[in-house]
């Protein structure tokens, strides 16, 4: 009892701001930094139960990712390096928002015995919110995607790679450099770091690459802030390049968000015309380079790609009628597309906005390995399972990771001989836009069909009907979002009037039927 009186003081050194009521979101607690002092302090405590829970080392990650630099969020990493479940993302908001003698009370027992977690943080320090652990390691700075990493290795003992940054770097760069070992002439990669710690990653791996890449590293945090005007999430949302680089005609270039677990690849063509390669086109190249090599490998294997409502209607299109793949849609979130890809032999998962990776069953891991090993199959089959193997280990399968996807990526273009270009005209995009919304409280909207409906406030589905009707090859939905207090919108039409056109009237929509605040949407 001495043990939980000395947490509960503890904790008053950490206070709640009174009236604020924070969610476990898309990913974690997001929200401006200074209201998250009592979440950093509380989520150290429920990391300790899930470890105690969990029998294994569990990952807390500070970061704000996308967001902007004043902001800041924490997010827990269950042991195989996958998001923390659904029921202990309810457990951390109500460890967040009541008082702790309550929530507390009946496991506190827990938060002595033996526990193990990891920590890493993509920008700043970290609060003094670690008291409790048996073990702790301070991973310090490292991206999102390197700390699911960690976890997974912590509780794998080491089979899934070395539990350090530079056991990072020598697994995957060393299956780049061999999935990439027959190829001859590679053009150098334009790398927008959005001031963020994949820079300074990118930079401390880049001697482990051996010269097989070449990247010219932009934004790499030295004078620019944050996000700003620069990185994925702007890149793909204002389709436009970050502010200030200088892109030659044609050149590839790819932006990173700021704990670079998202990748958007991107040209301008010798008209100046810019032109995104987003999640959709990278799940696009990955599942047509793995299905062929499944057919010359000769290996039954179901493969399907899972998406989300925010995916372009040409590429599911083209997935399912000329791929012919199965497709899945969840709602958005990583978590929710990485449990869907589980369920198949090898699961290409990608958000529209860059967050994605690949993940190959254990049955399917073994049938390769065996078929790469086997000295009795013929040249074809094996080269194929070889290139398999060696993709399946350039690929971090705890998470979407951008180092891993651009190296994916960087591979199977030099692989196939293949132009940014040449890429880009598997399939045309439909034209698109992405909007937000302030209201006064998002909740008011919910959503079904994998977010493609929503249910309340009443008339808003019927509104967005309407208005869709107008417009040819159209879609549009709305949903809150989970890490910054807006409402999304998107819409897609057959031109970029129309999609822009659509996007506004639904914002309209929203804004009067969901309680708007603030000067209504102006048109665009
Ligand atoms: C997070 C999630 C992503 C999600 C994004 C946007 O990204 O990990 O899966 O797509 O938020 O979510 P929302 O639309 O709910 O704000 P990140 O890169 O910020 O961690």
């Amino acid at each position: 009892m001495a043990q939980f009186q000395e947490v509960l003081k503890q904790s008053a050194l950490h206070p709640k701001p009174a009236g604020l009521v924070l969610q476990y979101g898309t990913s974690g607690f997001r929200t401006n930094a200074k209201q998250l002092d009592h979440i950093m302090f509380r989520m150290g405590l429920l990391a300790t139960l899930r470890s105690k829970k969990t029998k294994a080392t569990i990952g807390v990650m500070v970061t704000a990712s996308h967001n902007p630099e004043e902001d800041n969020g924490v997010k827990l990493i269950d042991p195989m390096g996958e998001m923390v479940t659904q029921d202990w993302e309810e457990h951390a908001t109500q460890l967040a928002n009541y008082m702790l003698c309550n929530v507390l009370g009946p496991c506190f027992a827990w938060l002595f015995c033996f526990c193990s977690f990891i920590v890493g943080t993509s920008s700043g320090s970290l609060s003094a919110f670690l008291s409790f652990p048996s073990i702790l390691l301070d991973y310090g700075l490292v991206t999102t995607p390197q700390l699911h990493y960690m976890v997974c290795c912590q509780n794998t003992q080491g089979k899934y790679g070395e539990a350090t940054v530079e056991g990072y770097y020598t697994k995957f760069c060393q299956a780049f450099i061999q999935l990439t070992k027959n190829v001859r002439s590679r053009s150098h990669l334009c790398l927008d770091g959005a001031n963020g710690i994949g820079a300074l990653k990118v930079r401390e791996m880049e001697s482990h690459l051996k010269k097989e890449l070449q990247i010219s590293l932009n934004n790499d945090g030295s004078k620019g802030r944050l996000n700003h005007q620069c990185g994925a999430d702007y890149v793909k949302v204002q389709q436009k390049p970050p502010t200030g680089i200088k892109i030659n005609p044609g050149e590839r270039c790819c932006s990173f968000d700021g704990d670079a677990d998202r990748i958007v690849y991107y040209y301008t063509d010798s008209e100046g015309t810019f032109h995104l390669l987003d999640g959709d086109k990278m799940a696009t190249l990955i599942s047509t380079f793995l299905k062929e090599l499944l057919t010359q490998a000769g290996l039954d294997l179901k493969i399907a790609v899972v998406q989300t409502a925010y995916a372009n209607g040409s590429s599911t299109h083209y997935l399912e009628n000329t791929m012919k793949v199965l497709v899945r849609c969840t709602k958005t979130g990583v978590k929710h597309l990485h449990h869907v890809a589980q369920e198949f032999d090898v699961g290409v998962y990608f958000e529209a906005n860059g967050h994605g990776t690949v993940l190959f069953s254990k049955a399917a891991e073994e049938k390769i390995q065996q078929l790469a090993e086997d000295t009795n199959v013929n040249d074809k089959r094996k080269k194929a399972a070889l290139l398999l193997r060696n993709t399946i280990n350039v690929i971090n399968q705890t998470v979407g990771d951008a180092i891993s996807d651009m190296l994916l990526i960087e591979a199977i273009l030099a692989i196939k001989g293949m132009t940014i270009q040449q890429w880009d005209t598997i399939y045309t995009d439909l034209p698109n836009r992405q909007l937000k919304v302030k209201v006064a409280d998002r909740r008011v909207i919910d959503t079904t069909d994998a977010e493609r409906r929503a249910v309340t406030p009443a008339g808003l589905q019927e509104a967005i009907d309407n208005l869709v009707k107008k417009y040819r090859q159209a879609r549009s939905f709305v949903r809150p979002s989970g890490t910054e207090d807006v409402v999304r919108v998107y819409a897609e039409a057959d031109t970029q009037e129309s999609a822009d056109a659509l996007a506004h009237e639904v914002s309209l929509a929203v804004y009067r039927l969901a309680g708007g605040v603030g000067d209504e949407p102006k048109p665009l």
